[in-house]
């Protein structure tokens, strides 16, 4: 039996010094494990005479009693330790910085398209759209344009090589007014919407680029007159600029669409040598600047989008996105809007959460 004191206070000893979970594990097979020592002792048992197995077996079952709780004990104590040095390891410090997290902004075209919807949508406008690849009866022939105009050339518009199921040219749209012959022929008339969104000319220079932003606006209802239109006009350019002084100058013009048709513009002032929208163009020191293209719905029109114009009257105006962004909020190079430059979107981008129509207020006030 002094065997079994010298082997009990050997685990015992070396369970005190295991320092890591698998030394533990090992101790614990060589004693309790199928092969352990202890094991064996119990397996001897067997073979005793009940006189010996009455002195001996206390004293194995003690041995067995020790080393387990031992083990236990010694388990508990390193899985302690361990989690005592995790919880040290991963500790936050919460002086410090918060580690910067890179944030998208909103591009200015989308942010003045999100202002356009909300500023067209308290006058009752919904939001139209359609395909940006078209076909030439939707782009041209539906507005009056004909075989002959200049912006029907391959020159100006980027068509498909194939043509569509019906045997009509395919190309990309060149503005958005096939959305709302698309939206007459659909759901006829009263009508009231506006359509914003990507068109494209084969055109690039400084001021061109060869895919833009338009939004179009059509009205169609009973007894809609000139009125209307300039209503219409002058309340969004007051909101979407910011201002209650904005002066309209309505200039006759021409475009096949409508008939009569008439071009906009706003009047300016300079302040400190800066363009500010507002007030009479023809005060000393201001100017006129075109902002919108605009008529009666050429009657022509209306009869390709499914109505009878004897009983149904229009206007529809049109205008540049990116250019109304680069008027409002003072950017002047229209290529940056396409390149995609992080550091131009940082610091032009809008805030997602920014309300759409801004508070801030345009240029200088009054
Ligand atoms: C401009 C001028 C304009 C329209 C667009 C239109 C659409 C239909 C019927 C009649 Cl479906 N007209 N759109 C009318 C006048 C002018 O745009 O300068 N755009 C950039």
């Amino acid at each position: 039996m002094e065997q079994l004191d010298q082997q009990q206070a050997e685990t015992l000893g070396a369970i005190a010094d295991a320092t890591t979970l698998d030394a533990l594990e090992a101790i614990r097979v060589s004693a309790l494990g199928k092969q352990g020592w202890v094991s064996a002792l119990l397996k001897t048992m067997g073979q005793l005479s009940p006189e010996e197995r009455q002195a001996k077996g206390p004293q194995i079952h003690g041995a067995r009693e020790a080393v387990t709780t031992a083990l236990a004990a010694r388990k508990a104590a390193l899985e302690s330790a361990a989690l005592d040095a995790r919880l040290a390891a991963e500790a936050v410090d919460l002086s410090l910085p918060a580690p910067e997290s890179p944030r998208g902004s909103v591009h200015p075209v989308s942010q003045v398209m999100d202002e356009l919807a909300e500023i067209f949508a308290d006058m009752g406008f919904a939001v139209a759209s359609g395909p940006e690849i078209e076909d030439d009866w939707h782009n041209f022939t539906a507005l009056n344009m004909p075989e002959t105009h200049p912006a029907r050339a391959m020159h100006d518009t980027f068509y498909f090589p194939d043509k569509d199921g019906q045997g009509r040219d395919m190309l990309l749209r060149t503005h958005t007014s096939p959305v709302q012959i698309r939206a007459m022929l659909k759901d006829g008339a009263p009508l009231r919407i506006i359509a914003p969104g990507r068109v494209y000319r084969s055109d690039s220079d400084a001021t061109h680029t060869p895919m833009f932003h338009q939004i179009e606006g059509l009205v169609i209802d009973k007894g809609i007159h000139l009125g209307h239109l300039k209503w219409t006009l002058e309340t969004f350019l007051k909101a979407f600029f910011e201002r209650h002084d904005i002066v309209l100058r309505l200039r006759p013009s021409y475009f096949p669409f409508t008939e009569p048709s008439v071009e906009v513009d706003v009047g300016y002032t300079l302040v400190n040598g800066k363009r500010v929208v507002g007030g009479s163009g023809d005060a000393p020191g201001g100017g006129w600047m075109e902002v919108l293209g605009s008529g009666m719905v050429n009657r022509k029109v209306i009869e390709f989008g499914g109505l009878d114009p004897d009983e149904w009257q229009g206007f529809a105006f049109g205008t540049g996105v990116d250019r109304l962004a680069m008027l409002k909020y003072g950017l002047d190079d229209l290529r940056a809007f396409f390149d995609g430059d992080a550091r131009w979107l940082g610091h032009y981008g809008f805030g997602a959460l920014d309300v759409p129509t801004l508070s801030g207020g345009v240029g200088v006030k009054p």
